[in-house]
């Protein structure tokens, strides 16, 4: 749900109108929608990019998951694996348009470390993956919106681990 909905469904719950607070937040909300916006296609263009380099990184840094008895070993899980980093990349995109970590939460993170422990996948590595994800986006990016988007990146890596 948007910040947007969200404030209307809680004020019409309570028959009121939206609070100051609500407005002042709805109004953040709508002053950095340009920038978000601008983020998120930065992010979505170069998503192939994004992946491929932060696997690399990975994999240097993590040789042991792509190596024989590795989780991610052979071309297929290789492929699931950065399938996955890809799926990270889009749900911070989606936090980056909404303005708000919620849908993050909600498809990334809910259960995603019994998941992981389920396929034997380590979950440290997959943070790290998101820590590369991280630093090629921040490359892409100017400044301050590196340091917007990496707020979302950031809540992913704590809540992850
Ligand atoms: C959008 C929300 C969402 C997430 C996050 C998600 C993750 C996800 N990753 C999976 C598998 C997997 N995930 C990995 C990932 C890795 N293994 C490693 O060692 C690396 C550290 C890491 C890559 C960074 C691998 C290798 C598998 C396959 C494991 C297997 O089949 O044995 C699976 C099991 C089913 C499948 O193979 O598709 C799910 C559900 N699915 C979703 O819908």
């Amino acid at each position: 749900m948007s910040i947007v909905t969200k404030a209307i469904v809680n004020a019409d719950a309570e028959a009121r109108y939206l609070s100051p607070g609500e407005l002042d937040q709805i109004k953040s909300f709508v002053t950095t929608g340009q920038s978000r916006l601008r983020i998120a296609q930065a992010l979505t263009d170069s998503r192939e990019r994004i992946v491929k380099q932060a696997g690399d990184q990975l994999f240097q840094k993590r040789p042991d998951v792509v190596s024989p008895g590795g989780n991610a070993y052979g071309e297929e899980l290789t492929a699931t694996c950065l399938r996955d980093l890809d799926y990270y990349l889009r749900l911070v995109t989606y936090g980056i348009v909404a303005g708000d970590i919620t849908p993050i939460e909600e498809i990334g993170v809910v259960g995603v470390r019994e998941m992981y422990k389920s396929l034997g996948t380590p979950v440290d590595a997959v943070v790290e993956g998101v820590r590369g994800l991280k630093s090629v986006a921040s490359s892409l990016l100017s400044g301050s919106d590196a340091s917007e988007a990496g707020s979302y990146f950031d809540y992913l890596i704590g809540a992850m681990q």
